[in-house]
């Protein structure tokens, strides 16, 4: 049994993992990490799915040939220092990823920073948490999360800001669900689409495209006027600039006859018994800021008192808050409303936001933002200096590098020739995707360290080097409540494959900075980094590892997961000149709109779905929730425009076109629409959210705008429908839509199209076995391999209606085919119809669930006793809950 940390998301779960093969593991929660007490959810307990060697990249290429690695090497440090030498350092950038080890992370920041002599290394973090990070340092000095877990345990009210908590990080949700069973924590989401977590909240707050500043500043001008405000803390502890208050005016509630208001301002309130002064807020006050916010005036009456009547109050932001042009000021105005109320620093209570990647924060601790120089430290003299002397750096950067939205527009003028992606994939992540991919075509030099051998960004690479992947490396991460936890080797390296600190050091050895990159073991990584982190502590910041610095090996490979700076790393002070805190002042700006883009799109993430789907698309129980990408759109905008459910539409953007499968759904507000972030050319031929955003980004953290660009429809009318289920992955072209989706014996893929095209032509060689119907449009080809057992079937309707995909699904890689029932499109005795998969550990569907509800089980609890539905990871109990709310509704509806 080997104890390690999930690959995916910044809860950063233990696993305990008990290899069983030389590709194959049992996963299960780590019952004594902190993190996650031995839940897992979805994601984390299928990882076994993903380790197997497919696509994956196993040595070195140059172009499409394998090369050694001294070849790719020497090539790769060749063109960095041609280039260094002919256009500057600064014509070198890397772009890398939290998805990297802190090691790896720290690597390639040392290279960069201390020794080409650049700071343009920037991360997918800037597309993730830069605005948090932002709002952090403004707001405290540093870029330090004040919260743990525990306190979600300690809180009586949470409020959700843009996080569709039980699907992203659903560990933290499960912990979330079981203090609300125990202690009756309140829970509040602040969310434009009515997600599954939102449904479960005692409040919704429908709030809309960045309402959220509005929000925050209403609800502090609101707890200000019931006298709620911690005068004795804003005292000691918080800098308040002279117009603060002044200019948090336009919120002021209008007071009658503009007498003194009801409630002092000035008084202090016991933050233990929180009683309000005085309840309520004014109809015309939450007027305006419905006008503001887009929620309706009784829903934030509703929210600010329960506010006021909870001081021990968690809020939990995420992308609804940090993807955003105004994301700083966001997560300003939510942590002014906790630092004014002294909400903060104490059990239950404090802005907390939570990290996506797995080791999101261990980048931001190293100093992997262009921004930051290392360490949380910046780039005046004093601290320049102090890591040229730490790293023995001949090249200390002089600023701040490119932040990823620049430093790809640098790439495509022509200012960056070198570029190196390490374990990210931008030409699917970044916003206006195109414009990414034409700067990474122009690119002199593209190098891309992966673990996957086709990827989109792949395709534009000049030099591919292989990665060890999750369950090969070795090294730490950290979460988002700054744990740091050991991720540990299960496998041996597959191929060539190497980890990615390995690879950094080797090419600065090539170029000649081999000693102050020789380490053998990232136990050494990890060393240095921890005495590093001194830097930081001598110059008055909370970070500082330095206990850690002289750990052996040993220690290191055995060293159980702690939390650096304790659970309230602020409560002794802020790392600021004053050593206070301080309220930022935040303005909402007005909405921009665009009568040719009249929608607002949003651009959210699945479940069951990991980024950009390199290792959770190979999973077919991961790829039953959600097979296609949807486009979720209000009934009244698709009756506007003319669309249907199951059928296809076109996105538009200033940026580009996407197609979609559509959704119907009273879960988003009229005026908005909705798409995941996930889908590749790899798995689609459109459906690729990032074609539509534009590079509109936050002006201090750089962060782009994913969640609200402005955006059209309209419905996509093809002339023939059709599926395919194969054993081998085909290959479509020139097709309206395609998408396709794991499935347990290959793949299902889903096509549709106009004019005349041979489909047949894509399907294997073999037995076939063809019926047409020209009058009612409709060709089904079945194909046997030499064994006799099913290769592919197509089905196509010009007209029709499809048949089911499930049965037909599961005649791959089963025995001998019948192709007469396949060519029926259906088995000669009926099967049990389970519906739409909901809870994927037991493959449990809608209408067992359904069924299950008739004969009286009426509770979550009570579907899962008949069902199992929900007992082993509880991802889908959101799911489950929303369909007997369903049932309920259909019953009552029936009585009437
Ligand atoms: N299943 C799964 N889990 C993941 C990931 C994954 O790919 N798949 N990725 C991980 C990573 S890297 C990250 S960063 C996290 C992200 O985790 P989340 O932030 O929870 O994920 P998103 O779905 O991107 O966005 C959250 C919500 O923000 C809402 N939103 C949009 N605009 C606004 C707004 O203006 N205001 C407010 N208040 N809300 C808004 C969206 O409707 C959406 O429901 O998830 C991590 N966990
Ligand atoms: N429209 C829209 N776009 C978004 C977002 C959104 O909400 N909406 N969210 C943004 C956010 S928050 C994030 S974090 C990004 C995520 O976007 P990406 O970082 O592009 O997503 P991944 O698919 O996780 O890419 C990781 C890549 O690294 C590879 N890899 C995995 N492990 C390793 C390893 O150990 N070493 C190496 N070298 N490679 C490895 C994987 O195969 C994969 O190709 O997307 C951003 N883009
Ligand atoms: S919540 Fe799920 S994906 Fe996130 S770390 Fe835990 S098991 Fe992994
Ligand atoms: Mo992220």
């Amino acid at each position: 049994m080997i104890n390690t940390t999930c690959a995916y998301c910044g809860v950063g779960c233990g696993i305990t993992a008990t290899v069983t093969g030389p590709r194959s593991v049992q996963i299960k929660g780590d019952a004594e990490h902190p993190a996650n007490h031995g839940r897992l959810c979805s994601k984390g307990t299928h990882l076994g799915e993903t380790v197997s060697l497919e696509g994956r990249l196993l040595h070195p290429m140059i172009g499409d040939n394998r090369a050694t690695w001294d070849q790719a090497l020497d090539l790769v440090a060749g063109r960095m220092r041609d280039c260094i030498a002919e256009h500057g350092p600064d014509s070198v950038a890397f772009y890398v990823s939290g998805q990297l080890l802190t090691e790896d992370y720290y690597a390639a920041n040392k290279l960069m920073k201390g020794f080409v002599g650049s700071a343009n290394i920037d991360t997918n973090s800037r597309l993730c948490m830069a605005s948090a990070v932002a709002a952090h340092n403004r707001a405290f000095g540093e870029d330090v999360v004040p919260c743990s877990y525990e306190d979600l345990e300690e809180a009586d009210l949470i409020l959700l800001v843009g996080s569709n908590t039980a699907w992203c990080h659903p560990v933290i949700w499960q912990r979330i669900e079981a203090a609300r069973e125990k202690r009756g924590t309140r829970l509040v989401v602040i969310d434009p689409r009515r997600t599954e977590t939102a449904e479960q909240a005692d409040l919704y707050v429908p709030v809309a495209p960045d309402g959220d500043v509005a929000l925050f500043n209403a609800l502090l001008a609101e707890m200000r006027e019931r006298g709620l405000l911690d005068e004795g803390y804003l005292a000691e502890r918080v800098e308040v600039d002279a117009g603060f208050w002044s200019e948090l005016a336009p919120y002021r509630r209008p007071r009658a006859g503009g007498g003194p208001a009801t409630c002092g301002t000035g008084q202090r309130v016991d933050q233990e018994s929180g009683a309000p002064a005085c309840a309520g807020a004014t109809a015309s006050f939450a007027a305006e800021l419905a006008r503001q916010a887009g929620i309706p005036a009784a829903t934030f009456t509703q929210l600010a008192d329960l506010v006021a009547a909870h001081p021990r109050t968690v809020t939990l932001f995420s992308q609804g808050a940090n993807q955003s042009v105004c994301g700083t000021d966001k997560g300003n105005a939510i942590i002014n409303l906790h630092l004014a109320t002294g909400r903060i620093n104490r059990p239950g209570a404090g802005p907390f936001s939570i990290t996506g990647q797995p080791n999101a924060m261990g980048g931001r601790e190293v100093g992997g933002l262009a921004n930051m120089l290392a360490c949380h430290l910046g780039f005046t003299n004093d601290e320049r200096d102090a890591v040229a002397r730490f790293w023995q750096a001949p090249n200390i950067c002089t600023g701040p590098g490119l932040k990823a939205v620049d430093l790809f527009r640098a790439v495509h003028d022509g200012r960056i020739k070198f570029l190196w992606v390490m374990a990210t994939n931008p030409a699917v992540s970044m916003p206006d995707s195109g414009f990414v991919r034409e700067a990474l075509a122009r690119c002199p030099t593209v190098v891309v360290s992966d673990v996957i051998a086709d990827t989109d960004t792949g395709r534009f690479a000049h030099i591919r080097l292989p990665a060890l992947a999750w369950g090969e490396k070795d090294g730490t991460v950290t979460n988002s409540e700054r744990r740091v936890s050991r991720q540990r080797a299960l496998f041996a390296p597959p191929g060539e494959a190497r980890a990615d600190w390995r690879i950094v050091a080797q090419v600065a050895e090539r170029l000649g900075w081999g000693e102050h990159f020789a380490w053998d073991h990232p136990a050494g990584v990890f060393r240095e980094f921890a005495a590093m982190t001194g830097l930081a502590a001598e110059r008055g910041k909370v970070l500082d590892l330095t206990a850690l610095a002289n750990l052996d090996d040993a220690a290191y490979e055995t060293m159980a997961p702690f939390q650096w700076g304790g659970a309230y790393p602020l409560a002794h002070g802020y790392p600021t000149p004053s050593g206070k805190a301080r309220l930022v002042s935040v303005a909402p700006a007005e909405p921009h709109t665009d009568s040719a883009y009249p929608l607002r799109l949003n651009t959210v993430r699945y479940r069951d779905q990991w980024h950009t789907m390199t290792r959770t698309g190979l999973s077919p129980t991961l790829s039953q929730h959600r097979p296609e990408a949807l486009l979720e759109v209000h009934p009244q905008d698709a009756l506007a425009q003319g669309l249907s459910d199951g059928g296809l539409a076109r996105v538009e953007s200033a940026s580009g076109a996407s197609v979609f499968r559509v959704r119907v759904t009273a879960t988003q507000r009229p005026g908005e629409i909705c798409v995941p972030m996930h889908w590749t050319d790899a798995m689609a031929c459109g459906a690729r959210a990032n074609r539509l955003p534009g590079q509109g980004t936050d002006p201090i953290s750089g962060q782009p705008g994913f969640k609200n660009a402005a955006a059209r429809v309209q419905p996509v009318k093809p002339e023939w429908r059709a599926f395919v289920a194969s054993r081998e992955a085909i290959a479509p072209a020139g097709l309206l839509y395609w998408s396709r989706s794991r499935i347990p014996g290959g793949w299902l893929t889903e096509l549709a199209g106009e004019g005349a095209v041979d489909l047949g032509a894509l399907l294997p060689a073999g037995e076939r076995v063809e019926v047409v119907d020209v009058a009612r449009g409709m060709r089904r080809i079945v194909v046997q391999g030499g064994d006799g057992s099913l290769a592919a079937a197509l089905y196509l309707t010009r007209s029709g209606d499809l048949p089911r995909r499930d049965w037909i699904a599961a005649q791959l890689g089963g025995g001998e085919a019948h192709p007469v029932e396949l060519l029926a499109g259906r088995p000669s005795t009926p099967m049990v119809e389970r519906g739409a998969i909901v809870c994927v550990c037991h493959g449990v569907g809608e209408k067992d669930i359904a069924a299950a509800f008739e004969v009286g089980a009426a509770t979550v609890a009570a579907i899962g006793a008949a069902t199992c539905a929900g007992t082993n990871c509880g991802s889908c109990r959101p799911a489950i809950a929303r369909l007997l709310e369903a049932c309920n509704a259909r019953e009552r509806e029936a009585a009437e």
